[in-house]
């Protein structure tokens, strides 16, 4: 398994999965979660809101994650997830950590082999782009240091897109000073 920081607009990415900085509504917003939208066309919002009427009524909690297929992305799923709002005193990194486990036990659950993780929280909820990087190589580690079930596929790339250059040599300096991912 390898982490892997890529510059560039997430809903461009190869990959098998892409995850979601979204709201707990699930309806859209700015930022990623508008250009998400954007490119997967107006059939991912249909996707939320069947979701907001069946499993969902409430809304998905910040640190949780869910699935819907990506529609027009080149990726084949998108994992919505929801990350504490500082703004709004939600400043508790677990939670902050959880939106990556959880896209990450999403990921396994659906067979990708490869996924992708914005700067969740970086942005309109207000964290510091270290700190995500930290809390995120953190929960990668984790995952990768869990023991691996029989006939589980795991995820064996993980990829952080960061949309500008200056988060991307944030995250590409935290990776360093964390050991540089893992041994596969
Ligand atoms: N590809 C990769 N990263 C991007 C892209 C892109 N196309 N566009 C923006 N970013 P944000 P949050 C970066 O605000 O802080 C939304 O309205 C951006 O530069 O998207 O979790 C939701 O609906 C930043 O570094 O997510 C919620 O209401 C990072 O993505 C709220 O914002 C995350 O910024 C969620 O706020």
């Amino acid at each position: 398994m390898r982490i892997e920081i890529v510059q560039g607009d997430i809903t461009a990415r190869p990959v098998d999965a892409i995850v979601n900085a979204a709201n707990s509504s699930l309806l859209g917003g700015g930022g990623v979660d508008g250009a998400i939208h954007q490119a997967a066309g107006p059939e991912l919002l249909e996707a939320c809101r069947e979701l907001r009427a069946t499993k969902l009524p409430d809304g998905l909690a910040p640190g949780a994650a869910v699935a819907t297929p990506g529609f027009r992305l080149p990726a084949k799923w998108v994992i919505h997830t929801v990350g504490p709002n500082r703004h709004a005193g939600q400043t508790n990194p677990a939670l902050l950590g959880s939106c990556f486990s959880e896209s990450l036990r999403v990921a396994e659950g659906l067979g990708v082999r490869s996924l992708a993780f914005p700067a969740v929280g970086a942005g309109v909820y207000g964290w510091e782009a270290r700190t995500v990087a930290q809390v995120g190589f953190e929960a990668v580690h984790a995952y990768m240091g869990r023991p691996v079930e029989a006939g589980v596929q795991r995820v064996e790339l993980v990829e952080f897109v960061l949309f500008s250059e200056e988060v991307a040599e944030i995250f590409r300096t935290v990776l360093e000073e964390t050991g540089g991912g893992v041994p596969a």
